[in-house]
């Protein structure tokens, strides 16, 4: 029987030592204890403390830095000065853009360029309507970020849709949304950042307040030829600049088809436009709608415009025409002065 315990006891002292071994002095003064202990250990806290400090840079590293970096990318002011869109053709534009990112300047740190997506925000499902690459920038404070590329349209569906929003809204929200890395000075390791910004411009508004001046009638005109033309001064409050083309636009007065206007070779630019235009309008039409008890007091109509051809050289461009004629643009037009500056009648209301 003892001699079971005994072994017990050895059993359970062995396994006690073989855990707590540095601490089995322990029946020793404290103190004492404690000093012997560091002096034969040292080693083993210095280790640690070294393993903390790496830990400490480590996480400030990987953890810290990128989280900051993120942070900065996020804060990042995304604004656009101009943006072009030229050298239109069925598949394919030139986009340039100028637009400047603001930052505090507070991290010095290397942006790499990236591919990144544009797309509407507010659209759900966010369908990506153009890649661009984006250069690579340095976190100056203020830097000029010029872009000029030639962009495949790769998605129709997705470009014609931003096309229709584009012209019919007064503004939109537009996203710009890439991965890329940032270097930040001093550090030979580049982290992974999320670049996302949203873009809140002008569209084309329908081209509210476009006004129609010195419109001519011309009554000896042959069948097929215009027979009316005038300027128009199309107001264009977005900082688009837009090579659309030749395009042709179906007229209506209420829903009477009153005949073709068309604007030859139109480059859309910020601000006001006045440009030519000429039409094959159906007189008979024209002047019965001008009669009507609704009009021929003023004898100004709102003449609805709705895009029925849009084309450059010889390419038609589906992404225009269906921004032209997803909705129908309204323009006033003093029909009855045109009438009496070209053919000096004046118009006169139905008697009663
Ligand atoms: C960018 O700025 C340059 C110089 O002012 C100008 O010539 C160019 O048309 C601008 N481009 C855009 C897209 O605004
Ligand atoms: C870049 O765009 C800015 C306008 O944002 C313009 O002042 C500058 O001249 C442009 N630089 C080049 C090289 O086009
Ligand atoms: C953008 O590029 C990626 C990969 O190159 C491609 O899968 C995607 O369809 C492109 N999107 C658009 C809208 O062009
Ligand atoms: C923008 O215009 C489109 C097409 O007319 C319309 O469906 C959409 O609701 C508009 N979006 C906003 C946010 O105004
Ligand atoms: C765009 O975003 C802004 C700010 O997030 C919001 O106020 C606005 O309603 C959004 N839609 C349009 C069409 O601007
Ligand atoms: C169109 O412009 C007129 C003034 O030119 C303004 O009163 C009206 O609110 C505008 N409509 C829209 C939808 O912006
Ligand atoms: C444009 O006006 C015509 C003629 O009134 C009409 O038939 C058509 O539905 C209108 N389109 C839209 C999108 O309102
Ligand atoms: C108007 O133009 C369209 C497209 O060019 C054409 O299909 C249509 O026949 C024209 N309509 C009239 C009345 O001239
Ligand atoms: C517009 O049409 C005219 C006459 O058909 C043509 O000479 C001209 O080249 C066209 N312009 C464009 C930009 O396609
Ligand atoms: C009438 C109109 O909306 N005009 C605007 C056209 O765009 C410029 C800037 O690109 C604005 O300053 C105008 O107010």
């Amino acid at each position: 029987m003892s001699d079971k315990q005994d072994t017990e006891n050895a059993e359970v002292y062995q396994t006690e030592s073989r855990v707590e071994q540095p601490t089995v002095p322990a029946a020793a003064p404290k103190k004492k204890g404690f000093l012997a202990h560091l002096k034969r250990f040292w080693w083993a806290y210095l280790l640690v403390l070294i393993c903390g400090v790496v830990l400490a840079v480590c996480l400030t590293i990987f953890v810290g830095v990128p989280k900051i970096a993120q942070q900065k990318v996020n804060d990042a002011k995304l604004e656009i000065q101009g943006v072009n869109v030229i050298n239109t053709k069925p598949n394919s534009i030139t986009l340039q853009i100028n637009s400047t990112i603001t930052t505090d300047g507070s991290i010095k740190a290397n942006i790499d360029a990236f591919d990144g997506v544009m797309y509407l925000e507010d659209l759900p499902g966010q369908t990506p309507f153009l890649n661009i690459s984006f250069p690579a920038t340095n976190g100056d404070k203020h830097q000029l970020v010029n872009i000029s590329q030639d962009i495949t349209i790769e998605d129709h569906d997705a470009f014609n849709t931003f096309n229709i929003w584009f012209a019919a809204n007064q503004t939109l929200n537009v996203t710009v949304y890439g991965k890329t890395k940032v270097k930040p000075s001093g550090l030979s390791k580049k982290f992974g950042v999320t670049f996302k910004k949203t873009i809140n411009m002008n569209g084309l508004n329908l081209f509210n307040g476009t006004t129609v001046s010195d419109g001519k009638i011309d009554i000896s005109a042959k069948k097929g030829q215009p027979n009316f033309k005038a300027t128009a001064d199309i107001p264009n409050a977005s900082y688009f600049t837009l090579e659309i083309g030749n395009a042709t636009f179906t007229n209506f007065i209420d829903n009477t088809n009153i005949g073709n206007l068309t604007i030859p070779n139109l480059l859309l630019v910020p601000g006001s436009n006045k440009v030519p235009i000429t039409a094959d309008l159906d007189q008979v039409a024209v002047l019965e709608e001008v009669q009507t008890p609704k009009y021929c007091k003023t004898g100004i109509i709102p003449v609805k415009l709705k895009g029925a051809a849009v084309v450059n050289d010889g390419q038609t461009l589906q992404y225009f025409l269906d921004g032209l004629s997803a909705n129908n643009e309204t323009v006033p037009m003093d029909i009855g002065s045109i009438i009496k500056s070209s053919l000096g009648t004046t118009v006169s209301c139905p008697k009663s």
